[in-house]
């Protein structure tokens, strides 16, 4: 039994800000919003929240490019109202995770105005500034966001990174005064009371200082082989780990990490100079052709189940894994893994299922509790997100239509993820009483909170039962993990064990009947459908107590 930590047995609900709830009417979701619905996050049977970035920001990336770490973004509230929700999560019960954005700022904080004003400028290197190679960008690096990851600036002649958008300057780690200010600005959160810290990025936040050309054209390539997994990662953790968070009790990181692989994860995570967990994209780029997120190519369920065994195996013995199927990056779960038409209960149960029987700290983004689904942008200039806009920049200049890249979009983009959270069937779903800053899923009426709380078999009532499920049984936290072979690979079927104790737990990922063999004596512990069958039904998830 590995040793046990609140962070390991922790369930976690993400909270996107801006779509949660909105308190005060500006169609822009609000810390009042989220403390006005601390019960209802209570009674999922969850244990701690990770916020999405609510710190001052030009919003140019949803929050990821902070301007001032030090205070709340005004649409979002004030520092009472930030501690008025710390206060009230703790009252329940409830530990809070921040996100921090430490790979790079916002070009409008006071520490990059002042970098772009000269050469000599006392925060210069704050940032990478290079110049340009006969007129054009220092190497070719791809940004995230489309074009190249170096922009040039007039003022100075000098081109600077921004792995991210224009607006993102990658901040120089390399600098010794500016590790000290992120570590301050770390300690001034924990002080606060934080319980956790989400680290953005943090697999590129020691660079290859003599940014070398990227030989290759797949860009998670290039993310795992110039971006990720720097020289001095390592020891940029440890410092962060032994300097700040060790300092403070009890508390969690867990590192965001693009490019990570299971050779390398377990560099980020050593017991006592690392982090704790880190999340890695195995299942979550598999489907990311070489041009990345809008150049989609097939997944296959054995690539899918292969993932879990694989990251099961890279942290079975030390680190801990942390398991996801969506978050404000992505698609939907249900619409991306899953049925959303005709199976959407039983495949949002499914997947729900699986994330809270794994072994792994499970991360639930908001709305998948509620099998929230896809959206359907009808145009890309309804799109509220940055790389989708630049995504359809850059696919103009390669002839695509605007119907083309739509498709692309509406399958992989993060708009996806980020309408408001449907509360009720009201006309802007309970989530604000004012104009929404982005239009609601058109099928609010149908899935929401409300509608949802007073039905036992729902969606939501599941996700509680399962919630309860792992709490009660501890082998579904620490037990062993171990696949089952199965003859149809639409069957994802695996153990988990503590001594004696054995559950199997099986998900049927097809819309197809198929069979599964139930061991003699074994008691169903929970399952999507009402009843038990010998056959597996389309969506059918089952734990199975042998
Ligand atoms: O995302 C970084 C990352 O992992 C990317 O792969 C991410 O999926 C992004 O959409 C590019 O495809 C983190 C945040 O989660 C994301 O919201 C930010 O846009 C990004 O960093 C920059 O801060
Ligand atoms: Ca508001």
């Amino acid at each position: 039994m590995s040793d046990r930590v609140w962070w390991k047995e922790a369930i976690v609900y993400q909270i996107y800000p801006r779509s949660f709830k909105d308190s005060n009417g500006d169609g822009v979701g609000d810390l009042q919003g989220i403390i006005s619905k601390l019960d209802y996050i209570k009674s999922l049977g969850v244990d701690a929240v990770w916020l999405n970035p609510i710190y001052k920001s030009p919003n140019d990336d949803g929050g990821y490019d902070i301007s001032d770490y030090y205070s709340i973004q005004p649409e979002f509230g004030s520092m009472q109202d930030f501690d008025e929700l710390l206060a009230g999560l703790h009252q329940r019960g409830l530990k809070l995770i921040m996100d921090l954005v430490l790979n790079h700022s916002s070009d409008e904080h006071p520490w990059f105005v002042e970098s772009k004003k000269s050469k000599s400028n006392p925060f210069r290197d704050y940032y990478f500034w290079k110049p340009g190679k006969n007129g054009h960008a220092p190497n070719n690096w791809p940004s995230f966001f489309g074009g190249n990851a170096w922009q040039l600036d007039e003022q100075t002649g000098e081109y600077y990174l921004h792995l991210f958008s224009v607006k993102q300057p990658d901040l120089n780690w390399e600098n010794t005064a500016l590790r000290k200010e992120v570590h301050e600005l770390m300690r001034y959160w924990l002080k606060r009371g934080v319980d956790g810290l989400r680290l953005d990025v943090i697999s590129a936040i020691s660079k290859r200082t003599d940014f070398p050309p990227t030989d290759t054209v797949d860009f998670n390539e290039t993310i795992r082989r110039y971006y990720s997994n720097g020289p001095r990662l390592q020891e940029f953790i440890e410092e962060v780990r032994t300097k700040v968070i060790n300092e403070y009790k009890d508390v969690m990181t867990v590192g965001e990490g693009p490019g990570i692989t299971p050779q390398n994860a377990l560099d980020y995570l050593d017991p006592e100079k690392g982090l704790n967990m880190i999340f890695h994209f195995g299942h979550m780029f598999m489907d990311q052709g070489p041009g990345g997120r809008f150049d989609p190519i097939p997944w296959s369920m054995t690539d899918f189940t292969k993932v879990f065994k694989t990251w099961d195996d890279t942290f079975a013995k030390t680190g801990w894994g942390s398991i996801f199927l969506g978050n404000h990056d992505f698609a939907r779960m249900v619409s991306r893994w899953g049925d959303d038409s005709s199976y959407w209960r039983e495949s949002s149960t499914l997947l729900i299922t699986l994330l809270l029987s794994m072994r792994g700290t499970p991360f639930i983004f908001q709305g998948d509790e509620i099998g929230m689904t896809n959206t359907k942008l009808k145009a890309v200039a309804d799109s509220k997100d940055i790389e989708t806009q630049n995504g359809w920049r850059e696919a103009q200049k390669r002839g695509m239509s605007e119907d083309q890249f739509l498709s692309l979009a509406n399958y992989s983009g993060r708009d996806n993820a980020r309408t408001p959270m449907q509360w009720d069937d009201s006309v802007f779903g309970g989530f604000t009483d004012g104009h929404p800053w982005m239009d609601l899923n058109p099928n609010k009426s149908r899935i929401n909170v409300a509608t949802q709380t007073t039905d036992p078999h729902s969606i939501l009532n599941y996700f509680r039962s399962m919630t309860s499920l792992r709490k009660a049984h501890p082998v579904l936290t620490y037990g062993t993990y171990e696949p089952i072979e199965t003859k149809d690979d639409r069957v994802f079927a695996y153990y988990r064990q503590e001594g004696k104790e054995k559950y199997q737990i099986v998900l049927h990922f097809s819309n197809e009947n198929s069979t599964f063999p139930i061991p003699l004596n074994a008691q169903r512990l929970i399952g999507n459908y009402a009843n038990e069958s010998l056959s597996l039904r389309p969506w059918e998830a089952t734990i199975h107590k042998l």
